[in-house]
């Protein structure tokens, strides 16, 4: 390791003093302004990252759905996935360690991780549009040239962009094109092959309405529009042009606040959907006739696709494994739908796409969905490989179309993670191919009203759960006032966790109406403090 070089570049990336940051599961994330020396940092360990695996490594830097002043940043392993637990505890002590440290812990993790420091690095870095992102990444790209690292800067991308571009890096081109462009290519020409039927039958075009958030989404769809059938019309809001990121608008606040994004004209019965501010996750929604409110929200986009796909699969009649993986916050509705009604097997885990994206991993087709709009399918490498050879070879004409549809999704996903725009284009294609309205797709079940509060409290870890956090096992009582509280109330649930990314408690109760989902959750925060 060339010392001086760490020592310079890092006396221009101070760690403010006291400051102590955690890698959550969604990376690093705190106001803009106490981040620099982290991104330092992470240039450093994407380095030690890319030589351990052999492979490209991505920095993202961005903070998805918080406000415009926050900013983030999350490394990106080899195949596009989020980085593995042992490096998230070394990304942790390296943002922590003192300014004098720093070399001895980066000595410290290649011993542990056995890094060869004679191999080449290679980090490509994306980031949002927030005002202070730009600047950010160049500390990230410092970090990387003083570890002599190479890298390549793709600018404004989404973050499913790049772990898309990662994986491509990594996979001789196997998974797509590794340019901005070729991920346009892919999605297109998967999303052209899946409707073809259907949009050259002469329907006429379908309109939806985006709410981008303010953020990067708005400048990809710009960029991809052109790739896409002329009959899908997007009709664009909170482009960016005017209004703050993610400020009254974007994924997390329609499906927090239950209500309309500020900044989109909607008529009755109009399809919308929201994106966040760094395109990873979607919502739909609409108003119907009397004005009321619907969301459509990452349980239902789960059902729309895991139905679509289990009937394709029935046609190749191919005994190939699908399961729905979901988080405590999934409706009871669309667990009680996909289990009895689909006859589809669910797993709970806990929250963080991490551990979804893990469970899902095991079976043939895993369709993975956080209620808040996070979520992708993932297909094993035995059901591709089958699926793509009956799309070829197979001489019944009923089996092959179906294969074929089901190769087409397997292009359209974008399997390294949850992508609003792949999302949204295959919740697109199938609801055209079914011919489904906004309101039949809602209507597939009925939500169970439910509410979510934050509780602050002096400190958030004492409270400890288990049972994939429906649970809480500390402190000693608490459980059981929950459950006194539950029993009170009919088709009731409740629970609290300590959030994986603000300083909060989180409180989620259901029950057979409105009033009384809020009533439950208001008596539990209390239970909490
Ligand atoms: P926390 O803050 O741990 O609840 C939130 C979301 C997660 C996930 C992460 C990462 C909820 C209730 N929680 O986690 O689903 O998306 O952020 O962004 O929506
Ligand atoms: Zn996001």
């Amino acid at each position: 390791m060339d010392l001086n070089a760490i020592t310079k570049f890092s006396a221009l990336h101070a760690k403010p003093d006291g400051l102590i940051l955690q890698y959550g599961t969604a990376g690093f994330r705190t106001k803009a302004n106490c981040l620099d020396h982290v991104m330092y940092r992470m240039g450093l360990l994407a380095v030690l990252r890319s030589k351990q695996t052999k492979s490209t490594i991505g920095v993202m830097v961005t903070a998805s759905h918080n406000p415009e002043e926050d900013n983030g940043v999350k490394l990106i392993d080899p195949l596009g996935e989020m980085l593995a637990p042992s490096w998230e505890e070394h990304a942790t002590c390296l943002a922590n360690a003192e300014e004098q440290n720093v070399h001895a812990v980066l000595a410290e993790i290649c011993h542990r991780e056995a890094v060869n420091q004679q191999q080449k690095a290679m980090i490509i870095i994306g980031r949002d549009t927030r005002p202070s992102s730009e600047k950010l990444s160049q500390s990230v790209i410092d970090g990387v040239t003083a570890l002599g690292g190479q890298y390549h800067d793709y600018g404004l991308v989404t973050t499913p962009q790049l772990h898309y571009l990662v994986c491509c890096q990594n996979t001789n081109g196997q998974y797509g094109k590794a340019t901005v462009e070729g991920y346009y290519q892919k999605l297109s020409k998967a999303f052209v092959d899946l409707t073809k039927q259907t949009f050259s039958n002469g329907n006429e075009s379908r309109a939806l309405k985006i709410d981008c958030a303010s953020g990067i989404g708005a400048l990809k769809l710009k960029e991809m529009e052109h790739y896409l059938p002329r009959e899908l019309s997007l009709h664009l809001f909170n482009d960016g042009s005017k209004g703050k990121l993610n400020h009254l608008c974007g994924a997390d606040f329609v499906k927090s606040h239950q209500k309309l994004p500020l900044g989109i004209e909607v008529k009755p019965n109009e399809r919308c959907c929201s994106f966040d501010g760094d395109a990873d996750r979607i919502v739909y929604y609409y108003n119907d006739a009397a004005g009321h409110f619907h969301l459509i929200d990452g349980d239902k986009i789960a059902t729309l696709i895991s139905s679509f796909l289990k009937e394709l699969l029935l046609e190749v009649g191919e005994n190939l494994k699908i399961g729905v993986v979901q988080t405590a916050y999934a409706n009871g509705s669309s667990t009680q739908y996909l289990e009895e009604i689909m006859k589809v097997p669910v797993h709970c885990t806990k929250t963080g796409v991490k551990h979804l994206h893990h469970k899902a991993q095991e079976f043939d087709i895993g369709v993975y969905f956080e209620a808040n709009g996070h979520g992708t399918v993932l297909f094993s490498k035995t059901a591709e490989t089958k699926i793509r050879q009956l799309a070829k070879e197979e001489m019944d004409e009923k089996k092959r179309k179906a294969a074929m549809m089901l190769e087409n999704v397997i292009d359209l996903i974008n399997q390294t993670v949850g992508d609003a725009i792949s999302d949204m284009l295959l919740v697109e294609a199938i609801l055209v191919l079914k011919g489904l309205s906004v309101q039949q797709w809602d209507g597939i079940y009925t939500d169970l009203p439910n509410r979510q509060l934050k509780v602050m409290v002096a400190d958030r870890q004492v409270i400890d759960t288990t049972d994939a956090e429906r649970r809480a096992v500390r402190p000693v009582g608490l459980q059981e006032a929950i459950d006194d509280l539950v029993k009170k109330y009919r088709s009731s649930r409740a629970f609290v966790r300590p959030s994986g990314t603000e300083d909060v408690v989180r409180v989620y109760a259901e029950a057979d109406s409105q009033e009384n989902a809020d009533k439950l959750a208001t008596e539990v925060s209390l239970a909490v403090f």
